[in-house]
């Protein structure tokens, strides 16, 4: 498949090369003809539209049906890393660190009048029927919040952190033979089936203004190189989970036809390409690659994490490159944010010198009581981070939600 990947693009750039040669070859003998200006004007207009019709090609998502909307934002994103990478945050709108539903307040708003350009949300539970999600926030107000940023030009990305579909359980349960049972044949696989149509009335309720379908770069079963969900690392082989992924996709996109998706390839840390690759579904399947990395202890942690985040994005930027998709950090943080500087001394110095479409930090979940202690990834209006994040903001390879607004992202300019 590597290798077929390789040779398409080969032949398509030769293919560009070939057509930009023809194109001055005809207007070099229209000259040399001395045919009028308009006709060797018309043949070099041909061979301009069919050389960037054989561009647009290439810049497609995998979905062949996917909706206009989805189309111009895949193009977008492609794009967006020339100019820097959209500043992501998980449940922004719906609380922070000391409020819940307050409408318009957003932590990261709150301390530099501006929003992310990406949006995370989440719908484990919406299998069960839950209204309102494993984090608390109400799927009728995430519909809401996400209609809301999509009018302002932002991204939306959802994550499912769905139950064990063998065992009723959450996702961190883990029980052997779960994916086995939702594939075809599968005792569960009615029930996972019925899960996805839950998913699919949910992705298909969220529309903007013109009643078009809003684009979501949807991010089923993220992490999967970790053993902590059931559908990861030890958990499942790679081909099972590679055919739970497939399914999943085809699903969604040939028997619910969801034509609004774009996939999101998502492993925790990793050490190699090859590691990266094993879970890896195909080309057809997937329109992002993207991974998870937290800093974890003493601000000592530091340059470990500087090289590894720096080392990891090196290597999804060249597979992306390679297999023509987009490269994301797709989840990041540091609880609690020990590092009063972290923002330009630490995640800029990770991220400066890559092309990623975006990075998204995780939730502000505050105080937990089940834990008694607290979770959150970026500042609030008081929190020792806030100066920092505010030079960060001010950096001119950040884009915020009035950067993305700016970019007509789902517009084909
Ligand atoms: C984890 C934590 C949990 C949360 C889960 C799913 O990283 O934030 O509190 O329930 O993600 O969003």
């Amino acid at each position: 498949m590597i290798i077929l990947d390789i040779l398409t693009n080969h032949v398509q750039s030769l293919c560009e090369t070939l057509f930009r040669r023809v194109f001055f070859e005809t207007r070099l003998y229209c000259y040399h003809m001395h045919f009028k200006e308009t006709t060797g004007s018309i043949l070099a207009g041909i061979f301009i539209l069919l050389s960037s019709a054989l561009l647009a090609q290439k810049e497609l998502p995998s979905d062949a049906h996917s909706t206009k909307e989805t189309i111009n934002l895949y193009r977008s994103l492609k794009h967006i890393s020339e100019k820097g990478f959209l500043f992501g945050h998980q449940d922004d709108l719906a609380y922070g660190v000391h409020w819940k539903y307050e409408p318009g307040r957003s932590d990261i708003y709150d301390v530099v009048s501006d929003y992310p350009a990406v949006f995370g949300w989440e719908l484990g539970r919406i299998e069960i029927d839950r209204p309102v999600n494993l984090d608390s926030v109400p799927f009728d107000k995430m519909r809401g919040f996400i209609e809301q940023a999509y009018n302002q030009g932002a991204v939306i990305t959802i994550s499912w952190h769905l139950n064990n579909p063998l065992t009723g359980k959450s996702a961190w349960e883990p029980a052997p033979g779960t994916i086995a049972s939702v594939l075809p044949g599968g005792e569960k696989n009615a029930l996972f089936t019925s899960w996805l149509d839950k998913v699919a009335a949910f992705l298909e309720s969220l529309r903007g203004r013109n009643g078009e379908l809003i684009p979501i770069i949807f991010r089923p079963f993220h992490e999967l190189n970790g053993s902590w969900f059931w559908w990861g690392g030890k958990n499942a082989t790679p081909q099972e989970i590679i055919n739970l992924y497939r399914f999943t996709v085809t699903y969604l996109r040939d028997v619910k036809n969801i034509h609004h998706l774009l996939y999101a390839y998502n492993t925790d840390r990793f050490a190699t390409k090859e590691e990266y690759l094993e879970r890896y579904p195909g080309d057809e399947y997937v329109d992002l690659v993207g991974f998870d990395i937290y800093q974890k202890g003493d601000i000592i942690s530091n340059d470990k994490f500087i090289s590894e985040t720096d080392r990891s994005l090196a290597d999804i930027e060249s597979i992306a490159k390679e297999k023509n998709k987009i490269a994301a950090l797709t989840e990041f943080g540091y609880n609690k944010l020990p590092d009063s500087t972290w923002w330009t001394n630490v995640l800029y110095k990770a991220l400066e010198h890559h092309h990623i479409a975006y990075a998204l930090a995780w939730r502000n979940a505050g105080y937990k009581a089940k834990e008694n202690n607290f979770e959150f990834y970026v500042p609030f209006k008081g929190e020792k981070s806030e100066a920092d994040f505010i030079k960060f903001y001010n950096l001119e390879k950040t884009l915020f939600e009035k950067d993305a607004t700016k970019e007509k992202l789902y517009q084909n300019e």
